[in-house]
């Protein structure tokens, strides 16, 4: 039996626009998905939007219910800036009903929230005016911060800032993924300073709002493994690790930019414009504990050729097709359970310890309805193997002293995914898009349960 620490969170992750619906209705004005759907619906998966997604907002009530039936004793999920604050100012008194009334029935069934503030869901208001490329952008996060720890501040004690802040730098500004979908690197950089510091000043907020509160930020450790121990190669590995890790994780636990990052930067002309009180307010602000997104490892490879100064990311480091490498046959992710032990070490050996928490992991799976038995439940053995597997080295790290308090996995129910919309499912219940969106629990649902119940496994 692998038992886990006294207390351990075993819950799954949620984002609020992946799951809410009522995308434009009561109130909540458009994000840049709800713009960008609108403009384009081609982009996305079979045309399907954010307009819906899993309908929590009409669900929540039996959804709780839900959440406690399969064990979860933590929910990680955001509140939607457009809906808590449509016009960047004015508080929209049906946001504040909704969601007081969604954390309190959480924690009816014994579900602890923990609230994470901007998961890529910028506001369209905000974003014409030029979005996180502006320093406009950093003093709006601060009162949104602000207005959602005074509105929810007795309900919620745990709050994250962030989600995968180098999700929206990327897929935004370096390969066109999402909107405003341009490719530039100056801009990447001076993105991700904002955000940075938009993080930062939210801290400063909660520190004296909420004296008693935790606050952290969620962030995407994919830890890069080299091609081969040739300089290059490392070197290589070495640029991925610190665009892709250290960029928000230093500031964010030790209270300073990564040294060889901004050497890089420099070297590069890449250098973000600042504010002489940024580095005094990043020293003081620094987090409680740390939320880690892990999905499956970068393999990277020095660049065949290079520009210089950079251009793309393409010119520091470039993918490396492993060929060694498991995948996951139902979503063509690489599945490589050994680097959760290695993040949960490095959390240990090189950002002093802080507490931290898996935030995400999970199996993505395309056209899940074949798996389907006559009951109409989902017998996803493949979900349990791969919780076990990343439960394993999570259990390992543990046992030598990573200081982690739970696990979530993404994710409670089938969700909205962005682009690709409902194609890959991920969730402890299936949502039939086609009946009225009925939960079915999955067979990884009551295994789960289990899980929670004994707070381990049997092997
Ligand atoms: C993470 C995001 C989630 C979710 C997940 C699965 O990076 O934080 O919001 O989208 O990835 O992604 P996908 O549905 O593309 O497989």
């Amino acid at each position: 039996m692998k038992k886990f620490p006294e207390g351990f969170l075993w819950g799954s992750a949620l984002s609020g626009p992946q799951t809410e619906g009522y995308s434009l209705k009561e109130g909540k004005s458009a994000s840049t998905w709800d713009y960008w759907f609108k403009e384009n619906p081609e982009r996305f998966n079979e045309k399907q939007g954010p307009q819906i997604t899993s309908n929590l907002y009409e669900n929540y009530v039996e959804d709780c219910q839900r959440m406690k039936a399969i064990g979860l004793n933590s929910i990680r999920t955001s509140i939607q800036w457009t809906r808590l604050l449509p016009d960047g100012k004015t508080l929209n008194p049906q946001a504040v009903a909704f969601y007081r009334d969604y954390f309190t029935k959480m924690k009816e069934n014994g579900v602890k929230p923990i609230i994470n503030l901007f998961h890529f869901d910028m506001p369209m208001w905000l974003m014409d005016k030029g979005g996180w490329e502006t320093r406009e952008s950093v003093e709006a996060f601060r009162f949104y911060a602000q207005t959602a720890f005074e509105c929810f501040g007795d309900l919620v004690q745990d709050w994250t800032t962030f989600n995968e802040p180098m999700v929206h730098v990327e897929c935004g500004y370096l390969q066109g993924f999402h909107y405003p979908a341009i490719v530039d690197i100056k801009k990447a950089v001076q993105v991700a300073y904002h955000t940075l510091m938009a993080h930062v000043k939210a801290v400063q907020t909660f520190r004296k709002l909420m004296p008693q509160g935790s606050i952290g930020i969620i962030l995407n450790v994919s830890p890069s493994y080299a091609r081969s121990q040739s300089a290059a190669d490392l070197k290589a590995k070495k640029a991925a690790d610190l665009v892709n890790i250290k960029s928000f994780l230093d500031p964010a636990v030790l209270g300073k930019h990564n040294s060889d990052l901004v050497e890089l930067l420099k070297n590069n002309q890449l250098l973000p414009e600042t504010l002489p009180e940024d580095e005094k307010d990043v020293a003081a602000n620094t987090v409680d504990f740390i939320g880690l997104n892990y999905y499956q490892p970068s393999r990277v490879q020095a660049p065949e050729k290079a520009s210089f100064p950079a251009k793309t990311l393409d010119d520091f480091y470039q993918p490396y097709d492993w060929p060694e490498k498991k995948i996951n046959p139902y979503r063509g992710w690489e599945i490589y359970p050994q680097a959760i032990y290695d993040v949960a070490m490095m959390m240990k050996k090189d950002y002093h310890n802080l507490p931290w928490f898996v935030s995400e992991n999970g199996m993505g799976v395309a056209d899940e309805e074949r798996f389907m038995d006559d009951s109409g439940m989902i017998q996803d053995d493949y979900r349990i193997e791969f919780m076990k597997e990343h439960l394993s080295y999570l259990h390992q790290a543990i046992e030598e002293g990573s200081n982690c308090f739970g696990y979530h996995t993404w994710t409670f129910i089938d969700c909205w995914s962005w682009l690709n919309g409902y194609r890959n499912r991920y969730g402890f219940y299936r949502v039939d898009l086609e009946e009225d969106y009925k939960r079915t629990v999955k067979k990884s649902g009551l295994w789960y349960k289990k899980l929670s119940e004994r707070n381990g496994y049997e092997e």
